[in-house]
């Protein structure tokens, strides 16, 4: 690899040896939850996947520089930086030749994952396509990311904020198989379900194993993304999360672009009290567990 990255020595020694690793990433650290929530959680994130037995490679940009296993005191740096910016993949070159410091989106962290020989990811809930969109066109580019790198993404499905079936839609469209864990319904983040089928339900780590493997085995360079619905007891209760998107999605008219996804997360988090960031951190503790536990199969299953 070139040295605008830079892989930490324990996680280039378990990819050099096949070991099992998951990438994680950073936009919902620094844009997704309060501080100091984001570095707390980034650094429980890291103890779940050790726990499940694989590495962490969190993953951010600090000065100009691709950083796959981000250290405690850069996680730190990038957390509690003034205004770090979102990279996704249309401003990550320029971003790095600015020679900045960066969170990196779902799309982002897939990208570098996928040049570090990394194929499996921990997320929240990944983007898709958002209401509205006939006017404004957005679209995240975590779609984009997921119909070109093949690096399976272990995520609570996508926000209710967004519009989840054309989002679905979409993920058919770019060739994305939706795998669902121990369901047939897309889950909707805070919530486990929204009425939408998965390609195929997968019962256990080894059913989601063989999937993803057979997916890259056949050569496809797309994505994979492996949903994981919320646990039951932290999903966020109906009419409190259906009042609350409501509201958010009304002021929501305020912001555009980048803007949009942290003003609606953080919109949710005052109008529920709080109990979405909770339930937040439910869902991405539960999806780094899910992912090492992917990772682990997966490094098993090549020998
Ligand atoms: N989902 C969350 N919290 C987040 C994000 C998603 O629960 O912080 C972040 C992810 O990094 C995701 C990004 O890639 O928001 C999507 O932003 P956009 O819609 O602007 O592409
Ligand atoms: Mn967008």
């Amino acid at each position: 690899m070139s040295d605008l990255f830079h892989v930490s020595p324990d996680v280039a020694a378990a990819i050099a040896g096949g070991s099992p690793v998951v990438a994680l990433e950073t936009t919902l650290v620094t844009h997704g939850l309060p501080q100091p929530d984001g570095e707390r959680v980034a650094a429980a994130l890291e103890a779940a996947v050790r726990a499940h037995g694989a590495t962490p490679a969190t993953i951010g940009i600090l000065d100009g520089t691709v950083r796959v296993g981000l250290t405690r005191a850069e996680l730190a740096r990038l957390a509690t930086a003034s205004h770090p910016v979102k990279v996704n993949l249309g401003n990550f070159a320029a971003e790095v030749a600015a020679g900045g410091c960066g969170s990196t989106t779902v799309a982002a962290t897939m990208f570098a994952a996928w040049k570090a020989g990394i194929r499996v990811f921990a997320t929240g809930g990944i983007g898709g396509v958002h209401r509205g969109v006939m006017e404004m066109g957005d679209v995240s580019a975590d779609l984009t990311a997921l119909s070109r790198y093949p690096v399976a993404v272990v995520c609570a499905g996508a926000k209710a904020i967004l519009d989840l079936p054309r989002t679905v839609e979409m993920l058919e469209t770019l060739g994305v198989p939706i795998l669902g864990v121990g369901t047939a319904e897309f889950p909707a983040f805070y919530r486990r379900e929204s009425g939408l089928r998965v390609d195929r339900r997968c019962d256990t780590i080894a059913d989601v194993a063989h999937a993803v493997r057979t997916h890259f085995d056949l050569g496809f360079m797309s994505g994979v993304v492996i949903a994981n619905p919320v646990p039951e007891t932290d999903a966020l209760p109906k009419e409190l999360h259906d009042s609350a998107l409501g509201t958010a999605l009304v002021e929501a008219v305020e912001v555009s672009g980048r803007d949009v996804t942290p003003y609606l997360l953080d919109r949710m988090r005052t109008l529920t009290g709080g109990a979405s960031v909770r339930t937040n951190e439910a869902l991405l503790l539960n999806n780094a567990r899910v992912a090492a536990d992917l990772a682990v199969e997966l490094a098993q299953s090549v020998s």
